[in-house]
């Protein structure tokens, strides 16, 4: 049994959480499956909330697993009718966030593997090799490719953000989630041995 509770939904720089535990981030477009994944992920289906309206988190969620590690719900880009000003207060919210957090110890990018990556999740992951941040590609939805379609998308993704590896992932049956664990438990594992 996993062990979820939701912490806090942080809207400015003074409300992250100060525990200094490890943090695995989700980032990618709305609507390509974050808050699902996460939801997955621990067990529990009402954990992050989720929405097939786009662009309706606008805050940092943050969620304590096992009281070892945070999850963190990252706010979803890419929202075709959010305004300039909200665009403008992401783009913020986000760089404190990143710029700011040293327990950020493994940050999952998402795309959807039914479509080719955007120019958004290009430069997002551009900027986090930047940043030096390791980083795992995960491609949502699978359980709506064919196992042709996901060979094809495997190759196709993993081209574009120039990665070998890429995760095929479904929310809905599970797929993928054994080795996101593995990563997950890994990353926070290093954090934990270099404090000591
Ligand atoms: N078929 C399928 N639908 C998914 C999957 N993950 C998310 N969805 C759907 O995609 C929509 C957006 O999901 P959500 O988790 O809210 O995306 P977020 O904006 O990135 O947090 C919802 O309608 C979900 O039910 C998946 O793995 N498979
Ligand atoms: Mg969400």
């Amino acid at each position: 049994m996993i062990q979820a509770e939701f912490v806090i939904s942080a809207v400015s720089t003074s409300d992250f959480p100060r525990e200094g535990i490890p943090e695995i981030v989700f980032a990618g477009r709305s609507n390509v499956g974050k808050s699902s994944l996460i939801n997955r992920l621990a067990g529990n289906a009402k954990l992050a909330r989720t929405s097939s309206t786009p662009g309706k988190t606008q805050s940092i969620n943050f969620f304590r697993i096992n009281d070892a590690f945070f999850f963190v719900d990252l706010p979803g880009f890419g929202y075709a009718k959010a305004g300039k000003f909200a665009i403008q207060q992401w783009k913020k919210l986000i760089e404190n966030y990143f710029e700011n957090r040293p327990a950020i110890v493994l940050v999952i990018q998402l795309v959807d593997s039914r479509m080719s990556p955007t120019s958004l999740d290009l430069r997002l992951s551009e900027w986090l090799a930047k940043l030096k941040i390791p980083r795992m590609i995960v491609a949502t939805k699978s359980d709506k490719l064919s196992n042709n379609q996901r060979g094809a998308a495997m190759r196709s993704i993993s081209g574009l953000l120039k990665t070998q590896s890429v995760v095929m992932s479904s929310a809905e049956t599970g797929t993928g989630c054994k080795e996101i664990w593995k990563r997950v438990l890994l990353a926070a594992a290093a954090m934990e041995s270099t404090r000591e």
